[in-house]
């Protein structure tokens, strides 16, 4: 299986990895990437209206502001993302008059997004080496005429990644469903797909409980999988104030994470250089994917405690009236295997009642998560133990309490809430078809994984894509590349360059557009959009910049243009997609009759700050499940175990990179400079396996399948994390992740792939 990133060796430095995260070198960080890529006045002029009521919403993560917006509402990523949208640079049809596709396609990540922004739209025609310029009226054509000659609407597919507002989002569903398609695959599924369907099925709404003043509420606050100092910056300030208002705080991950162990906030006088605030009072090194096991013990020992007269671990007067399943649980509960934990989390029992002790001293108890809980084979499973958990003492649906599944994308919530997605609620096309006059498509679509598969096999020949960057983001890329070669057609709606538009169909299109730090007018008016953060908050967003290039068109646009290629006649769509794209107030006003919790959307986003969509178990403990109950449910204990010799891996982010963006080549915190192809492994490991600190090893995934999956030339780094774990950056391992190993939301199991190291001849540098 070849490997289809630039396999440079590591030539940068390493040292040992940060205690705490912000302070001054994030101030400086900051303003440094803003000024070089942004100029400086850009840089202030931007940066003045990002996240304030009347500006743009970061693109950076789905953090809610807090109601009173700092003068300065932004973090250290934050700007990165802002300035990597804001850049100066410009790729414009010179560039690709002098780069072939196939000389592009041997640049990294890094190189194609530091080119600059996307300018006119570019199309390569079959069996051509370059891409060309070609006008939006007739890329439109084209898109629509490979549509029309598909077999069947299922043969394309619609992605969408997390940026694309809540209007584009809304017509983009709706102008698959008109052609007759659910073949919306999104980033979500291979995010926190597993987050909503196991609270779907426990509480009876996939969304996180908690809005952003809980968390001073709260007694207890659990981090698991997650690290925020990274990727969540801004929540760094929410749990500082938690902390301050006397909150617990645990956080459970492989990682020491320096952001979950100390904050210097550059917010307040004294934070910049002073010894910062520690966050975590505890951190447990569990091992990668022992949290089912983590939770089960936890349930164990409330179970068993409260089957004493008169003893208070469980809040019974809610179970009682708001769940079911009780019963059932607690038999489950109450037989437990502690060796299977102890093998699962590398902890003691100890470790398990201790926490129960926190647990046991706390009303109100938060549990937030992201990706380290989502990306593993049984991780619907693992969060529906979390919900066990929470429920067994009451803590969904009072203040300070509750879950709070941290999502990715600054709006990929608001996406599903706009329909984007292959399994839509009946309800939804009801609405849809009443407000459109049309019949949508009722059988289930393809999802992420899927759509792959579809696409190898020849059954999918058109992707096109709203945002985000398919070939590199998804699993199994030599196989995820093939695929995406083997379509008739392949379409990027982009702002920035990236593999994904030189790993091409027969044909493909590159169609550039605005971003959301972008002022944009159409009709004579000024359009503003509209997100939802990871709270449920929905917020108009108003770029400020001019546009990065005459031609660009917006995202909503692009689908009308789209459209109207499309349904040329009017017996083909109902849609009056020209007006909607001149009046946003008009496509809000059409999701406020199809999208429940958005009546009167246009009046309630002139408010600063938006509204809040209802939830019912947050709002009123009332759950949409088949009984109106909370549910307990029986999760069998399991965990990724792995043979002697090979290491589960697990693919994170480092602290200059945005998904496949990748910012810059540090990842600070944790201590490396200049070079991403690292493999963090505890000295433990390196022990038993004879390598060093410093070697250079080729990374393989253990067999599954008869296929090798090799990713070369990877610096070892010896890095506190437990024995039989280890870490390395995604995109570039996405080569190690079998395509069909995903769980039961269809997620890749991204974060446990068995691996082997294998040193290579001649390295070693101690
Ligand atoms: N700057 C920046 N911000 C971002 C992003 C970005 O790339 N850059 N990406 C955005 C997106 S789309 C998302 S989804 C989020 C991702 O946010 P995160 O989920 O924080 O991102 P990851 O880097 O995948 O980190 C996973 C964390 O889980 C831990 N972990 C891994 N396996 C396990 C496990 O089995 N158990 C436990 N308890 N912990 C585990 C890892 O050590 C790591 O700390 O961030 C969003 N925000
Ligand atoms: N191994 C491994 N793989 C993973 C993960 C992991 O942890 N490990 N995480 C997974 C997760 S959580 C996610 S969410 C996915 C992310 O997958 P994607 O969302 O597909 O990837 P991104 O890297 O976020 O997409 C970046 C591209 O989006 C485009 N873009 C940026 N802003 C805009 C905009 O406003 N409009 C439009 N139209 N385009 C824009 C730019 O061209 C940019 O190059 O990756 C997944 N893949
Ligand atoms: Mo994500």
């Amino acid at each position: 299986m070849t490997v289809e990133y630039p396999p440079e060796e590591f030539s940068g430095t390493v040292e040992p990895p940060k205690g705490w995260a912000a302070g001054a070198t994030a101030v400086a960080v900051t303003f440094q990437r803003g000024v070089g890529q942004m100029g400086a006045r850009r840089t202030v002029s931007t940066l003045r209206a990002l996240n304030q009521p009347d500006g743009f919403d970061c693109p950076g993560c789905a953090w809610p502001e807090p109601g009173h917006a700092h003068v300065a509402e932004f973090c250290e990523n934050g700007v990165k993302a802002v300035a990597e949208e804001a850049t100066t640079e410009r790729v414009t049809a010179a560039f690709f008059a002098e780069h072939s596709i196939a000389e592009l396609r041997q640049r990294s990540e890094h190189w194609l997004g530091k080119q600059g922004r996307l300018t006119e739209p570019m199309v390569k025609r079959t069996g051509a080496t370059h891409y060309v310029p070609i006008s939006w009226g007739e890329a439109f054509r084209l898109i629509a005429s490979e549509l029309r000659a598909l077999p069947t609407p299922d043969a394309a597919a619609f992605y969408t990644s997390g940026r694309t507002s809540n209007e584009a989002a809304f017509l983009y569903q709706l102008l698959a469903r008109s052609f007759g398609t659910n073949n919306l695959p999104d980033c979500s599924n291979m995010c926190h797909e597993a987050s909503g369907m196991a609270l779907t099925e426990t509480i009876g709404i996939g969304k996180g409980s908690v809005h952003i003043t809980d968390f001073v509420a709260a007694d207890l606050i659990v981090v698991v999988g997650q690290n925020p100092g990274t990727n969540h910056p801004r929540m760094l300030t929410t749990l500082e104030e938690a902390k301050r208002a006397g909150a617990t705080i645990v956080a459970i991950n492989p990682l020491p994470e320096a952001g979950l162990l100390r904050f210097k906030n550059p917010q307040r006088p004294g934070g910049l250089f002073g010894s910062g605030t520690q966050l975590a009072d505890e951190h447990l090194p569990i091992r990668i994917n022992g949290d089912l096991a983590f939770f089960k013990a936890v349930n164990h020992l409330l179970v068993t405690a409260g089957d004493t007269a008169g003893d208070t671990a469980l809040d019974t007067a809610f179970i009682e009236q708001y769940t079911s399943g009780f019963e059932d649980f607690a038999d489950d509960a109450r037989s437990f295997d502690w060796e299977h934990f102890e093998r699962a989390t590398g902890f003691t029992r100890e470790v398990a009642e201790r926490f129960t002790e926190h647990v046991r001293a706390s009303q109100r108890i938060i549990v937030c998560w992201a990706m380290g809980l989502t990306q593993h084979a049984n991780s619907v499973a693992t969060i529906r133990e979390i919900v066990n958990f929470l429920l067994a003492r009451g803590n969904i649906g009072r203040p300070g309490a509750g879950v709070c599944p941290v999502r990715g994308h600054s709006n990929v919530q608001g996406d599903r809430t706009m329909g984007i997605s292959e399994r839509p609620a009946p309800a939804f096309l009801d609405a849809l078809a009443a407000e459109f006059g049309f019949e949508p498509p009722r059988a289930s679509g393809l999802d992420t994984v899927d759509t792959i598969g579809a696409m190898r096999d020849g059954g999918v020949q058109v992707f096109v894509g709203m945002g985000g960057n398919f070939a590199s983001s998804t699993p199994d890329t030599a196989v995820t590349h093939a695929a995406l070669e083997r379509c008739r057609l392949t379409v990027q709606v982009s702002t920035k360059l990236n593999m994904s538009h030189v790993v091409t169909g027969d044909q493909a299109l590159i169609l550039p557009t605005m971003g959301r730090t972008e002022r944009h007018e159409a009709g004579g008016v000024e359009q503003v959009v509209t997100v939802e953060d990871s709270m449920g908050v929905v917020h108009a967003s108003r770029g400020t910049l001019r546009k990065a290039a005459p031609q660009l068109l917006s995202e909503v646009e692009i689908v009308c243009g789209l459209a109207e290629a499309l349904f040329d006649d009017s017996t083909r769509s109902t849609v009056d997609w020209g007006g909607l794209a001149r009046d946003h107030a008009a496509i809000r006003d059409s999701i406020s009759r199809v999208v429940p919790g958005f009546d009167d959307f246009n009046a309630k986003i002139a408010e600063p700050g938006g509204f809040v969509l209802p939830h019912g178990p947050r709002d009123d403990r009332t759950f949409a499940t088949p009984d109106g109950r909370a549910r307990f449910t029986i999760n069998e204990l399991s965990h990724a175990a792995t043979a002697p010799g090979t290491l589960l891996l697990q693919t994170i982010r480092s602290h200059d990179q945005y998904n496949t963006t990748i910012y810059g080549l540090d990842d600070r915190y944790r201590g490396v400079h200049n070079g991403r192809r690292v493999v963090f492994v505890s000295p433990d490991d390196l022990e038993a396996l004879a390598i060093r600190d410093g070697d250079v090893v080729d990374l393989r995934s253990v067999d599954v399948d008869g296929v090798e999956r090799v990713a070369p030339r990877f610096r070892v780094i010896a890095y506190p994390t437990p024995a039989g774990s280890c870490a390395a950056y995604y995109p570039e391992t996405n080569v190690l992740v079998p395509l069909a190993s995903t769980n039961a939301a269809g997620t890749p199991t991204f974060k446990s792939i068995p691996i082997t190291l294998t040193c290579r001849a001649g390295s070693g540098t101690s």
